[in-house]
């Protein structure tokens, strides 16, 4: 069986995985299982979306479209028995939808919302690679209904873990199914998919804002937090990916066990959050970012868990102590089930399990600075603002997105090292790791990287940025001394841009490499638009970055 599959920015030889596995170690039975499933979910949202217009949304219908595609997410689920799984449950929801709805279901259906979803593994898997990226002839009209889809996995992964707290946005959860059904749709023309672009970069914002509220809500207003890196002498739990509910019940269920809880790659801001501090067993940070987990994983030497991207196939030296949950699965991996309503999910497996091992090996000493948020930065407004008037800080500069572990991405280690000392770096998402253990020292106090979070806090920086923007009294965030260095890996990422061209930003440098999904003419108008830039060499783009070009 062969693959393609060109989402993220690892993608072989920045044009497609094919062949029998992708370089992020996904098969190609997964893979091509993964477009089934998305075949599957076209239809239906295309069905739901015609019983919400009936006034007979079906919700479990939603919620299935919404976390299945955040399962095809970059480095969430390697399981083909998820897949499978979910195709299935995705035929059965439509045509239960349909038996609903009678008449009133209309005709021209989809040929996606009427599949039978029968047949072996393999023969899904068959049926995925025929629905997939290469059935779009028209590399055009292939990239714009990509970039809907990714941006969608983006949203979905930000509703999941909104929903996780108690907040949904009805609205996004609907544009969600409206979206991909719209990928349906072959009547669309360039104009009409590239607007479905922007709604979808327009949902992003909302979503980032909806997940803002749902942590800040229930976890307090990040605060400016010393994090320690050197591990105690007690077994622990790592917790890796974006999922602070499950942080949440994780530290609730391990009180006074004497078992440890350390944070793993974009976890780290959750200690930021004042709700978790009142946790003594919250110990610190642990290892870096996502592709350093083998070996950080095998020197933490107690239990893991991966509450979302990024997965990386376990070495056997850990992978009994690793375990998965929500929509993250890898095959021969524990996996702790969803939570019941109302009540916690059930850790006591990873707890056991934790209680067995040893304590982690050190890897670093000191500590991490962090915490800088919209709230916090704001309550700093006026030293920012009157550092900005007195020429002590000269620009910020956003260096957000993701980590990855190819040799280019020593770019962006070499591109803040080599900013000004009156420059400030905004970060958000895992990309920090390749700069907060630098001492870049502060400005008049004001440390110069400005750490808000997890990918989806760069809605803060947007927040900051606005607020910045009114102070100023100037019209355009474009005219605010402000640029973007940004690193991109998966879909979230990709959401993130589509998110900042939605609200007009300009002269964004993206790196280390553009989308392979994205073709020439398509590029054309993004330039045209929005003079987006790969990344070059840090000789060459300081000195634009600098002048905010
Ligand atoms: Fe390749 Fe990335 Fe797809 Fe994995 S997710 S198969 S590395 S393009
Ligand atoms: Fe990192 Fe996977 Fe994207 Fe949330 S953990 S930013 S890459």
């Amino acid at each position: 069986m062969s693959m393609f599959c060109y989402q993220c920015q690892e993608t072989a030889g920045n044009k497609g995985c094919a062949g029998a596995k992708g370089a992020c170690g996904k098969p190609d039975l997964v893979s091509n299982l993964q477009d089934a499933a998305i075949h599957a979910l076209k239809g239906l949202a295309w069905v739901n979306v015609r019983a919400t217009q009936a006034g007979a949304c079906d919700r479990e219908a939603a919620m299935l479209v919404n976390d299945v595609l955040f399962a095809t997410l970059t480095n969430v689920n390697f399981d083909p028995g998820y897949f499978a799984d979910k195709i299935h449950r995705a035929v059965a929801l439509r045509e239960r939808i349909k038996a609903t709805l009678g008449n009133k279901l209309g005709g021209d259906l989809p040929e996606a919302a009427t599949w039978d979803g029968q047949g072996s593994v393999d023969d899904l898997a068959k049926k995925g690679y025929e629905a997939g990226v290469l059935s779009y002839k028209d590399e055009d009209v292939r990239t714009l209904r990509y970039l809907v889809i990714y941006g969608l996995k983006g949203i979905a992964a930000y509703v999941h873990h909104a929903a996780a707290l108690g907040y949904v946005d009805e609205e996004v959860l609907l544009l969600v199914q409206r979206a991909l059904a719209a990928t349906l749709d072959e009547s669309l023309t360039t104009d009409q998919l590239t607007d479905w672009v922007f709604q979808v970069g327009h949902a992003g914002v909302k979503v980032m804002a909806l997940l803002d509220k749902a942590n800040t809500e229930q976890f307090g207003h990040p605060e400016i937090t010393q994090v320690r890196l050197a591990p105690g002498t007690a077994p622990g739990i790592l917790l890796s990916g974006h999922d602070l509910a499950d942080l949440r019940d994780i530290l609730d269920q391990t009180k006074g066990t004497g078992v440890d809880v350390y944070t793993h790659g974009e976890m780290l801001p959750a200690h930021a959050y004042p709700f978790f501090k009142q946790y003594d067993n919250f110990r610190g940070n642990y290892g870096s970012s996502w592709w350093h987990q083998p070996e950080d994983f095998e020197k933490f030497n107690g239990a893991v868990l991966m509450t979302s991207n990024c997965l990386v196939p376990p070495r056997d030296s850990y992978k009994d102590r690793l375990f998965t949950t929500g929509v993250v699965g890898f095959p021969g991996v524990a996996h702790v089930a969803d939570r019941a309503a109302g009540k916690q999910k059930d850790f006591s497996a990873v707890i056991a399990r934790a209680k067995q091992c040893q304590a982690p090996v050190k890897l670093a000493d000191g500590t991490l600075t962090i915490g800088f948020a919209r709230n916090q930065v704001l309550a700093l407004a006026d030293k920012v603002i009157a550092a900005v008037k007195g020429g002590a800080i000269k620009r910020f500069v956003v260096m957000a997105g993701c980590d990855g572990r190819h040799k280019s991405r020593q770019y962006f280690t070499d591109f803040a090292q080599a900013l000004p000392q009156d420059a400030v770096i905004l970060t958000a998402g895992c990309a920090k790791y390749r700069y907060n253990g630098l001492d870049l020292g502060d400005i008049g106090g004001i440390p110069r990287v400005l750490d808000a979070g997890q990918c989806n806090d760069s809605y803060s920086l947007v927040m900051i940025a606005l607020a910045l923007k009114d102070a100023f009294g100037l019209k355009d965030v474009n005219q605010l001394p402000l640029s973007f260095d940004i690193a991109w890996y998966e879909q979230k990422a990709a959401l993130i841009l589509l998110s900042l061209l939605a609200l007009g930003v300009r002269n964004i440098h993206l790196g280390p490499t553009l989308p392979a999904f994205v073709s020439p003419n398509v590029l054309k108008i993004l330039v045209d638009k929005f003079n987006i830039q790969p990344t070059t060499t840090v000789e060459l783009d300081l000195p634009l970055v600098m002048a905010g070009k």
